[in-house]
């Protein structure tokens, strides 16, 4: 599925803007062919929660209904339609002049609809019900349950699996686009380098909806806009001395993809792409053959007010905020992130890797590691939550939207999910080999261990690329006693060095909540002195390790949980407060990042 865009053969229409909003109350009296009476004006794209001033609707779990109506010019009559959604989360059920259209589940990647034979020239009425609701079937995974309130009502809960706000909504754009009805349908771009990097082969694959007769034709045009090479779909197209990708400086070459009818163009499709290698060999990360080091952080979609709704210019600050501190990299946590924030990591050169909604899966939650330690642990994990379909999904999802991305450098299967539990070889190993088969530029593959499992008790670090880490020693385990957290973490490094010595290892979570402008002499927790402790003594230790290849630290900025006991107004750990003003470690995560070159 490709990314909508305007070219000479197609248009967009984006129906962003003010929709009809309103809860539904499940009495069956509205129907999507109804204009949306009694409802509310809400922004789209943007999460409905924080934009009500109405906590019943803030917190409903349940369903809710979107409409908007759009005109339909009559000169655009002949030209197939297609809608498309770049997220509604978590499951849609699309309704077009009252006619259902499409359903989708997954609440964090795009679905489309072809609209041709029910839209019309002139008014057109668009419904969308949506759901917020998770369980055990899902990802994420949600607790549900049900209860009747003092009137009888049926009450429906969602208690999160996991540690941030269960914001729902059309989060990204509703793009309305035209095609001819002959058209491209999907590019999968794999470019290789040769040896020495002279040359770059571009493997291109094109799936098109055509007839025989039709010829696609490429185009490879660097960033001056100058045709590098061309050719059919049997032809090789190659680059001499190619501009590599490379983290923090990017280079982008357009693939112009042409579907031709004789000397009629039918329908073109521009996509950017990078040259870049990526592999895993002898305990280090190569990008271009060069060891990397991610400097970076595990980040969240989530601003004030949009909630986890698209917010452009947030990802732009975001990123030049990364730049001024020396970062390079994020992971997406815990979820695909818009497709907008990856084509504006590819033009940034930030390095990314890539997560599926794969979070949650965990029945038993628990910092404290010694209760596996008398092998009579038993969590049920694996047999009753169910989500190996929407898992397999979501990695086919992810992956056919991702693929091309430079940035993209490898997938993370799942976070933290119960992989010392009986079952987790078993449940993650179809998994891994389907993304494997489903990668054209079969890039590395990880999960990101929590910290109950380490490398007595982990099942699966046999299927990863790279071993990655979520570590809170310090803060949920020998909680301010940053003596004790040292010791533990040389010791558990050196315990998985030993283990895979061949494999690289990096942090992908370490954090301290820290409330912004509390301080104290004594450097206590949650002070601002705590937090540039906790990571000085983090980085005296990973500053040991050979093939230590990276840390990226949670979070970059403080972000919105469901409450709770450790939750003060959401999780604290940012570097940077949710309005990304600094706190004061900032400074010396700064001083090292800039110091510590991208490559060794
Ligand atoms: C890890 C999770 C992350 C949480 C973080 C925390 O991967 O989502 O927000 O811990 O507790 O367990 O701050």
């Amino acid at each position: 599925m490709l990314y909508p865009i305007d070219t000479p053969t197609r248009t967009t229409k984006d129906l962003s803007g003010i929709w009809r909003f309103k809860v539904d109350d499940e009495k069956g009296d509205f129907t999507p062919d109804q204009v949306l009476t009694d409802s509310l004006s809400l922004a789209v794209p943007a999460s409905f929660n924080d934009q009500v001033s109405i906590d019943a609707i803030r917190n409903h779990v349940g369903y809710f209904w979107y409409q908007t109506d759009f005109q339909l010019p009559h000169l655009i009559a002949a030209e197939r339609k297609v809608l498309r959604f770049g997220s509604a989360t978590h499951e849609a059920w699309v309704y077009l002049n009252g006619q259902e259209i499409g359903h989708h589940k997954g609440g964090f990647t795009p679905f489309e609809m072809d609209i041709t034979d029910i839209a019309v020239a002139g008014n057109n009425r668009l419904t969308v019900r949506l759901s917020n609701m998770l369980d055990h079937t899902t990802l994420p995974v949600g607790n549900y349950s049900e209860t009747t309130d003092a009137h009888g009502r049926l009450v429906r809960q969602v208690d999160e699996n996991f540690d941030f706000y269960n914001y729902a909504g059309i989060h990204r754009p509703v793009i309305l686009y035209t095609t001819h009805k002959h058209y491209i349908d999907d590019i999968a771009i794999n470019p290789q380098l040769n040896e020495d990097f002279s040359k770059a082969q571009i493997n291109i694959a094109v799936k098109t909806h055509q007839l025989d007769q039709h010829q696609v034709l490429i185009e490879l045009f660097d960033e001056e806009d100058q045709l590098v090479a061309s050719g059919d779909l049997n032809e090789a197209l190659v680059i001499e001395n190619p501009q590599l990708w490379q983290p923090m400086k990017a280079y982008l070459y357009t693939a112009k993809v042409s579907l031709k009818d004789g000397s009629d163009i039918l329908d073109s499709y521009s996509e950017p792409f990078g040259i870049r290698s990526v592999e895993v060999k002898e305990g280090k990360f190569l990008i271009n053959g060069k060891p990397f080091y991610f400097k970076g952080f595990g980040k969240h979609e989530d601003t004030h007010i949009h909630g986890r709704g698209l917010d452009n210019a947030a990802n732009v600050l975001d990123i030049q905020l990364m730049k001024r501190i020396g970062a390079n990299s994020i992971r997406t946590s815990h979820y695909p992130y818009s497709e907008e924030m990856m084509r504006l990591c590819d033009r940034e050169g930030i390095v990314v890797i890539d997560e599926t909604t794969g979070v949650g899966i965990m029945e038993s939650f628990n910092f404290d590691v010694s209760i596996l330690e008398d092998g009579n642990f038993n969590d049920a994990t694996f047999t009753s939550l169910d989500t190996t379909a929407a898992h397999e999904q979501v990695i086919r999802e992810l992956i056919t939207r991702d693929k091309n991305h430079a940035c993209v450098v490898m997938w993370s299967i799942a976070n933290e999910a119960a992989t010392y539990s009986p079952g987790a070889l078993e449940y993650f190993t179809p998994l891994f080999e389907l993304a494997r088969e489903l990668d054209p530029q079969k890039r590395p593959l990880t999960l990101i261990h929590i910290m109950m499992s380490n490398p007595q008790t982990d099942l699966v670090s046999s299927l990863v690329d790279v071993i990655c880490l979520n570590r809170y020693y310090g803060w949920y385990v020998s909680h301010g006693d940053l003596d004790t957290a040292e010791a533990q973490t040389r010791g558990e490094l050196l315990a998985w060095q030993e283990k895979y010595p061949e494999k690289p290892i990096m942090y992908t979570e370490y954090g301290a909540d820290t409330v912004a402008g509390l301080h104290s002499m004594e450097a206590a927790p949650f002070t601002e002195e705590f937090q540039e402790d906790y990571y000085a003594m983090n980085h005296r230790v990973f500053d040991e390790f050979d093939n230590f290849v990276g840390e990226q630290l949670w979070n970059f900025a403080d972000f919105a949980t469901k409450i709770g006991i450790n939750r003060v107004q959401g999780n604290k750990k940012g570097i940077f407060t949710r309005d990304r003003q600094p706190k004061m470690t900032v400074r010396s995560i700064s001083e090292r990042w800039n110091h510590i070159p991208n490559f060794d």
